[in-house]
């Protein structure tokens, strides 16, 4: 996700691009694609070259083999129960040689076997509209961004209600964890709502299949196509692993479009690296249980850089020159100024006197023709945008957990007046 630009958000979410977690904005309920059939490799392809690499220790050599007769074996009895109409598209040698590859790679692995590998991939099916939708739009006047439009899109009162069934729920936990933490439940509440609107959308492409075109059919179209293939293939090879060694069905489990997963749409790697189990029930369900969301979302804030008892944002009194607001704008959202530089640039933090000593970056807000509003993102502004590396999303979801938590305390009984005292 382009870092700060505020387009992923608001014009291609995507969930997981590298240096980003979790996930973008899961897209409502996309329609089901057909599917290009791709048959598997003809039985007399070679192995590809990195398959039969002579380095491998004696043992390592071994299971190499084996796992070559596997694949072949594997791959001889797919091709014999190949529909004639998919010989077209068993031409696509590009794509089967990368999977055949893939599944190769897991030979020398200690827990993960080729043959188990490529009885996965070997099912993995090109997604034309994973690929459509992950293409760099070449609209004919540049996007205008409008803050104020996506705020409202986002910050809707279903969502809203939502956000405050959700916390009534788990008002324990959140409760806990933000005491024990120092992440607020408002910012939990804020990403989960943005996220999935609490699990309710958490998307309905087969997970493989995103993953498989996004690693092996980047658009060529994209600038970092090659860098962002390489992701989706490590996303790939890791979805695997988490498959494997939690019982889950690589060939059912459902996700975006860029293969993000569950409640808080974690990327295969992030559910590995920072999915905690919530309801002590010894596995981290981040698809059934709300709770492992809660704090692997938690978690995955303090892992990348979250202060507790600290603001995300803070107001701002602008009264920069042009080449002040250039300077001020040129770090983007990486958190560069302290107090005193934003005041000698013109940038003066609201409210007057913030005991804030950490290090903010000024962050523009486009209103499409309307002025831009700005604010100043603090080092936890930036912890959210690890989440989804745009600014947009982080003010959106920092507001819907303030505005789900203002309609709690909206809600709240109304306290019986006190008894009047006797006289
Ligand atoms: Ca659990």
């Amino acid at each position: 996700m382009a870092a700060a630009d505020g387009c992923a958000a608001l014009c291609c979410p995507t969930s997981g691009v590298p240096g980003r977690t979790g996930t973008p904005l899961a897209p409502a309920a996309l329609a089901r694609p057909a599917p290009t059939v791709i048959a598997p490799i003809p039985v007399s392809a070679p192995l590809p070259a990195r398959l039969r690499a002579p380095a491998l220790p004696a043992r390592a050599r071994w299971r190499h083999a084996l796992a070559c007769t596997a694949l072949a074996c594997l791959t001889w009895l797919g091709a014999a129960g190949a529909p004639a109409q998919a010989q077209g598209a068993a031409q696509d040698s590009a794509w089967a040689t990368q999977l055949h590859d893939l599944a190769g790679s897991f030979a020398a692995d200690q827990d993960i076997s080729a043959e188990w590998a490529w009885k996965v991939l070997s099912q993995a099916r090109h997604n034309g509209r994973v690929k459509r939708l992950m293409t760099p739009s070449t609209p004919k006047a540049p996007t205008v961004r409008d803050w104020q439009a996506y705020r409202e899109r986002l910050l809707t009162a279903a969502r809203i209600e939502a956000g405050v069934a959700f916390w009534r729920r788990h008002q324990r936990q959140l409760q806990e964890i933000e005491a024990r933490s120092g992440v607020p439940a408002s910012v939990i509440v804020g990403i989960i709502g943005i996220e999935t609107t609490y699990g309710q959308n958490m998307g309905s492409i087969r997970v493989l299949d995103a993953l498989a075109t996004l690693a092996f059919d980047y658009p060529s179209s994209h600038p970092r196509a090659l860098e962002r293939g390489q992701f989706f293939r490590k996303e790939l090879e890791q979805f695997l692993r988490l498959c494997h060694g939690n019982d889950l069905d690589p060939l059912t489990l459902q996700g975006s479009f860029a293969g993000a997963m569950g409640v808080p749409q974690f990327m295969p790697s992030s559910w590995l690296l920072y999915g905690r189990d919530g309801n002590e029930d010894g596995a981290v369900d981040l698809i059934g249980s709300p709770q492992d969301a809660i704090a692997s979302v938690a978690n995955y804030l303090l892992a990348h850089g979250w202060r507790a008892h600290q603001p995300a944002y803070l107001g701002v009194a602008l009264q920069a020159r042009p080449e002040q607001l250039r300077a001020l704008l040129a770090p983007d959202i990486l958190p560069t100024f302290d107090q005193a530089t934003l005041q000698q640039l013109g940038a003066l933090p609201l409210p007057a006197g913030t005991q804030y000593d950490g290090l903010m970056a000024l962050v523009e807000l486009k209103n499409g023709a309307r002025p831009p509003e700005y604010i100043l993102g603090t080092e936890n502004f930036y912890a959210i945008t690890r989440y989804n590396q745009s600014s947009y999303y982080a003010l959106a979801v920092l507001q819907l957990g303030e505005a789900v938590q203002q309609r709690m305390q909206q809600l709240q009984p109304q306290r019986p007046p006190a008894p009047k005292a006797k006289p």
